[in-house]
């Protein structure tokens, strides 16, 4: 089926024999995954290779987690659960609060106060979670939710809940299936590392079932100032323009370097420079608008690329997490500013082809 045919369709549904469902478990949906694999062209031109981005940032609340969150959703109500609550650097609250509205349950998020992007604290507010701000970091706020979910009756649906990782893991069936096999590499923004450990799960599990034959590199990218992988010991911390990445002890990362060191791929990081010059060009070369976490997929390709690390003509997938929309203070802090005139045509004449 085409991918058009296939936007709509549960994601439950389509990957159903590839996930833990039961004929108990609802399918709480709005149509998430099937989202578009794109080709840059002028980037794979540039960079003598053939690259691809996945725009995450089509599903239904704008990001990747709508995957995990679908399935976590319905895992939850089919474990009897009425409550949710998470931690988030944004994204994974305004998943959580709109599948839970869908399904009838309650949610709290708890997100690091002043550093969430203004659409994600815009769409948890309007779909109806209880939202509390913390003087602290993403870190600090799961050490908090992780102690509320066992004291109290509340489902957890940070990555730490395997179905997330399980939804999650169909993005890399959708990569194979638009490809006809697995790319030669993948590069994917690094947070809390449940994404990246999905992604290998799927590749693996699509080549076990006979869908795929091969595996691809798995190459992270962390910001420079929130690089606990990189570093190798956790960062107390951190700091980025990259807020959806700005975590210090990642929970899944034991699982995302065993998924980089089993492919041959790596894990690096990039500065909010390349992650801004990476971002700007995407919007202004190729059309396509995310948000800077995302970029930092397609800024480290082309940090690797500077080092040598691909021979010529491979076939990059860079996974572009999240919707630019999300974060609009930062597209016009990074843009031009606008150009004010009278209304009249002589002053729009003069501003676009001077006297
Ligand atoms: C756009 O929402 O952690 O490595 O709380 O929003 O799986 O954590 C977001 C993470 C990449 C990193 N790109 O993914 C949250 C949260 C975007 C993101 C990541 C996130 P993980």
């Amino acid at each position: 089926m085409s991918t058009a045919a296939l936007r709509g369709m549960p994601l439950i549904e389509r990957y159903r024999d590839f996930l833990p469902v039961t004929d108990a478990t609802p399918v709480i949906s709005m149509g998430e995954g099937a989202t578009p694999l794109v080709r840059l062209d002028k980037l794979s031109e540039c960079l003598e290779l053939d690259v691809h981005v996945k725009l995450e940032g089509l599903n239904p609340t704008g990001s990747f987690k709508d995957r995990g969150m679908c399935f976590a959703m319905s895992k939850a109500v089919e474990e009897g659960a009425t409550a949710v609550i998470c931690a988030s650097t944004g994204n994974t609250s305004a998943a959580a609060a709109a599948y839970a509205a869908r399904a009838g349950l309650t949610c709290a998020v708890i997100i690091p106060g002043g550093k969430i992007a203004l659409g994600k604290l815009a769409q948890a507010l309007i779909y109806g979670a209880k939202v509390l701000a913390v003087d602290g970091n993403f870190d600090d706020a799961l050490r908090i939710v992780r102690e509320l979910s066992e004291n109290h009756p509340i489902a957890l649906v940070n990555s730490l809940n395997p179905y997330r990782l399980e939804g999650q893991k169909t993005a890399a069936f959708e990569v194979c299936d638009a490809l006809g096999d697995a790319p030669d590499v993948l590069c994917i923004p690094v947070g809390n590392a449940g994404n990246i450990s999905a992604y290998w799960m799927g590749f693996g599990e699509y080549r076990q079932a006979g869908r795929s034959t091969r595996l691809p590199r798995m190459m992270g990218f962390q910001a420079d100032g929130s690089a606990p992988l990189v570093r190798g010991e956790v960062v107390t911390s951190p700091e980025t323009i990259a807020t959806a990445i700005r975590i210090g002890n990642p929970v899944r990362g034991e699982q995302a370097l065993q998924a980089m060191n089993d492919s041959a791929g790596g894990v690096d990081a990039v500065t909010d420079d390349e992650i801004l010059s990476a971002y700007r060009m995407l919007a202004a070369s190729e059309g396509v608008f995310c948000e800077p976490s995302s970029a930092s997929s397609v800024a480290g390709l082309i940090k690797a690329q500077a080092a040598g690390r691909f021979t010529p003509g491979e076939r990059v997938v860079c996974v572009l997490t999240g919707n630019g929309l999300k974060d609009p203070d930062t597209a016009i802090a990074q843009s031009g500013g606008v150009i004010e005139i009278p209304a009249q045509y002589a002053a729009a004449e003069k501003a676009l082809y001077g006297d």
